[in-house]
């Protein structure tokens, strides 16, 4: 037996939030860390990722308005799948206004984000306004959960050291529904707080406007992040299944590994 000191299942069992505690389970049952970034313009082609690899991923993130054709009926088909294979939604607003507004935004419009999205994020720039707006969409459902963009992946981003940790702080006075943080390095030494990475690829390097990228080794052993987030590294590739495969067997030995060093 694998020794489990801070590993996903232990960290299942003391987190208090519903969202945290499925999400470290689902990550420990189907022994994936990888969140596949379904950034693609057409819902056929985002419901079929998800349906295709939905046995991979701990989750699923969205950009739901990037599609060219949304209808309400894509995110119906889109919990189904998620329910199917066992993956949460997230659906990667980066919400960034005053409470007032982000109430609207997350509950309303064309979206209405908090009726299908497990989890949603937010920037911690407007302070905790931002958090209470959200909140209150989600009506006090507690299968709902929003995570902190702490840090970010982009060369020159402006998070510096006294952001991050007001950020953490702001999580940590919002543990009923902020569960963890948006970073490139683990933030937070709180074991509920769950750590999500983007700007993933099995090679470092950067693209053309400012994205960097980490290996999943990187990100899992070396800077302590628990889930990976990967979008071009898989979608842009030509079989998609398998290098899905490949991110999330490198996800998951690099986790084996930091727990059982
Ligand atoms: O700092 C960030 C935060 C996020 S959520 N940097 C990011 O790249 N993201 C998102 O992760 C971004 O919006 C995109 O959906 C995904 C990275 O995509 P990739 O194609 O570069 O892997």
């Amino acid at each position: 037996v694998r020794c489990d000191r801070g590993g996903y299942r232990k960290r299942a069992v003391l987190s208090k939030h519903l969202v945290t505690r499925k999400l470290f389970e689902i990550m420990e049952s189907k022994q994936t860390n990888l969140c596949l970034s379904a950034d693609v313009v057409s819902s056929a082609d985002l419901l079929d990722l998800a349906d295709t690899l939905g046995p991979l991923v701990c989750a699923v993130k969205t950009h739901i308005d990037i599609l060219d054709d949304f209808s309400p009926k894509v995110v119906d088909q889109l919990v189904e799948i998620a329910n199917k294979h066992n993956f949460l939604i997230f659906e990667d607003r980066k919400f960034a206004d005053i409470g007032n507004t982000v109430k609207s935004q997350y509950a309303g419009g064309a979206y209405k984000i908090s009726d299908w999205s497990d989890i949603t994020n937010a920037h911690s720039l407007p302070g905790s306004g931002i958090i209470e707006g959200l909140k209150a969409a989600s009506g006090g459902r507690k299968d709902r959960a929003c995570l902190l963009i702490a840090e970010m992946s982009t060369k020159n981003n402006l998070a510096n050291d006294v952001y991050k940790e007001a950020t953490v702080k702001m999580a940590e006075e919002h543990g009923d529904f902020v569960i963890g943080f948006i970073c490139t390095s683990k933030v937070s030494k709180n074991p509920q707080h769950v750590h999500f990475t983007p700007g993933v690829k099995l090679k470092p390097g950067k693209d053309a406007m400012g994205q960097q990228y980490l290996t999943p080794d990187e990100v899992i052993k070396n800077r302590g992040c628990d889930v990976i987030i990967v979008g071009r590294g898989i979608t842009d590739s030509a079989n998609r299944l398998q290098e899905a495969t490949a991110f999330r067997n490198a996800g998951w030995a690099a986790y084996v590994q930091r727990v059982s060093s």
